[in-house]
């Protein structure tokens, strides 16, 4: 990949002379990553660019892209290769997402996938670029460590994310993984919806307790940030709350790597930078998310007013989601929000409410809102084991039209707003059918 990354640096090189760069990167916190280094790169390397951030890449766009620029996508594209084989000027794509088609003459690929098994982010993937420029650019390594959370691709630390991670002189800790990290332990815990802690999340009492039972005290009535507990006392902390945790097989989740990396002079929580960086792109603000990125002060006082926004709108989604209506079968709901949640955090959502202790195991959550024109669908399973989500929605759309993505326990589509009773009708039948063949 890296011989890859210099042969790309020489042909825009060459083609920049006479054409305009045109950069488009996606909207989740490894898309907003990646575009910020990469911007930070090309304007240091001298290079006039446009940029562009999208939720999704759809065919119409490509269409109208124009062929007197150089288009480079950022964590996108590898699946709309068919796409754009019929654009008439070159294509560069670094990604790191299945590649779906045959690679089209006129297009680069930069993708980890075609010569390693170390998966990792785009954010990671142009950090590679940009130190390939210039070490300059290597003041970009933490916005790559945040990509990498943003995608939940640091579990493995492989040998590019140990470069990366060396690079930005990241702080990485074992332990539990509520975050922020370097906030006051009863604070996290206390305002820790994601994940839900039974007893604890919204529960003051519920939090001394816990940390009394894990022997961990206050020094003049002020916790220390969960980062600066010791071995010992991390473990402590684990028992007891595993003691509390109703379904153990998630606990594993909650155990791994907490990654502290310098952000505006500050030592910060990955974890947390991540979570504001996509909560300003939810919250239709992708140009405050990359503003805070490349370290603009302004841009971060309104991110962090965003975020606050953010967290509010998924309580009081949340709260719609326990008042309402919802279409309910033996082993499956259907929450039809219509406008009353957001397109962008109705796959949040979903996932909050298939971690939630209130419901079964196995049970199917299908969450939709509305998105102008189309509705956006999201359906999750709660646990780890039960149907395949990715595949009820496929069977549910296929006389209603529209494309599924995920995997088998997290999958979303986007339908027509005129079908919207016909797709409930259709997902109801391919539900109920599974529970009889069940
Ligand atoms: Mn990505």
């Amino acid at each position: 990949m890296l011989e890859k990354i210099s042969l790309a640096i020489k042909r825009i090189e060459e083609l920049s002379r006479s054409k305009r760069i045109r950069v488009i990167s996606h909207f989740d916190t490894d898309g907003i990553t990646s575009a910020a280094i990469f911007s930070r790169a090309l304007k240091r390397w001298g290079k006039e660019f446009s940029l562009q951030i999208v939720k999704n890449l759809e065919s119409e766009f490509i269409n109208k892209l124009n062929d007197e620029e150089i288009l480079i996508f950022l964590d996108l594209a590898s699946g709309s290769l068919e796409h754009l084989r019929s654009k008439k000027t070159e294509v560069f794509i670094f990604d790191h997402h299945e590649i779906a088609q045959e690679i089209p003459q006129n297009v680069m690929m930069i993708n980890p996938l075609l010569d390693s098994d170390e998966r990792i982010s785009s954010a990671a993937i142009c950090y590679l670029f940009a130190k390939k420029l210039s070490n300059e650019n290597m003041d970009l390594a933490n916005l790559a460590v945040i990509g990498m959370v943003g995608d939940l691709l640091e579990k493995d630390i492989g040998k590019y994310f140990s470069d990366v991670l060396n690079d930005a002189e990241t702080v990485v800790k074992k332990g539990l993984l509520i975050y922020p990290s370097t906030r006051p332990l009863n604070k996290a815990l206390e305002y820790s919806f994601n994940p839900y802690i039974p007893n604890v999340s919204g529960r003051r009492e519920g939090v001394i307790e816990l940390l009394r039972d894990a022997g961990i005290a206050a020094d003049n009535g002020k916790y220390r940030a969960l980062y600066e507990l010791n071995e010992e006392e991390m473990t402590k902390l684990i028992t007891a709350m595993m003691l509390r945790s109703p379904d153990k097989s998630n606990f594993e989740e909650m155990i791994g790597n907490i990654f502290l990396v310098k952000f505006f002079n500050k030592l910060e929580d990955a974890r947390e930078l991540s979570a504001l960086v996509n909560a300003c792109s939810r919250m239709d603000s992708p140009e405050t998310a990359l503003g805070f990125c490349l370290g603009n002060k302004t841009f971060k006082e309104d991110a962090e007013k965003i975020y606050i926004d953010y967290k509010q709108s998924l309580l009081s989604a949340l709260e719609y989601v326990s008042g309402t209506e919802k279409i309910e079968g033996r082993d499956y709901i259907i929450i039809n929000s219509k406008d009353k949640i957001k397109d962008t955090i109705i796959g949040t959502v979903a996932s909050i409410i298939s971690h939630s202790p209130l419901y079964p195991a196995g049970l199917v959550v299908v969450a939709l809102g509305y998105n102008e024109d189309k509705i956006k669908v999201s359906a999750r399973i709660v646990g780890k084991k039960g149907r395949n989500v990715r595949e009820i929605l496929s069977r549910a759309v296929v006389s209603i039209g529209g494309e599924v993505g995920g995997h088998p326990n997290a999958a979303g589509c986007l339908i027509s707003k005129e079908k919207e009773e016909e797709f409930i009708s259709e997902l109801r039948k391919v539900l109920d059918v599974e529970v009889v063949r069940v």
